[in-house]
């Protein structure tokens, strides 16, 4: 279970906020990287996190299987 929480400044009650602005995950058939935007300004990748043999996996599913902490 990743806690992004201290990484992120997402409100899921501000409606300017877009989780997917704001975390980015790349699945190259081996790994995948979750790169991180922490305030979503578009102004590039804060902090990446390499999930070592995870794939098949998207942002949806990590935070429905509540693999994934953002607030
Ligand atoms: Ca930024």
């Amino acid at each position: 279970m990743l806690d992004l929480a201290a990484l992120l400044s997402y409100d899921p009650n501000n409606s300017n906020h877009d989780i997917n602005n704001f975390i980015t995950l790349i699945d190259n058939g081996i790994d995948t990287t979750v790169n991180i935007d922490s305030d979503s300004n578009a102004g590039g990748t804060d902090v990446s996190i390499h999930l070592a043999g995870v794939t098949g996996t998207d942002l949806n599913t990590m935070i429905n299987d509540g693999n994934m902490v953002l607030f």
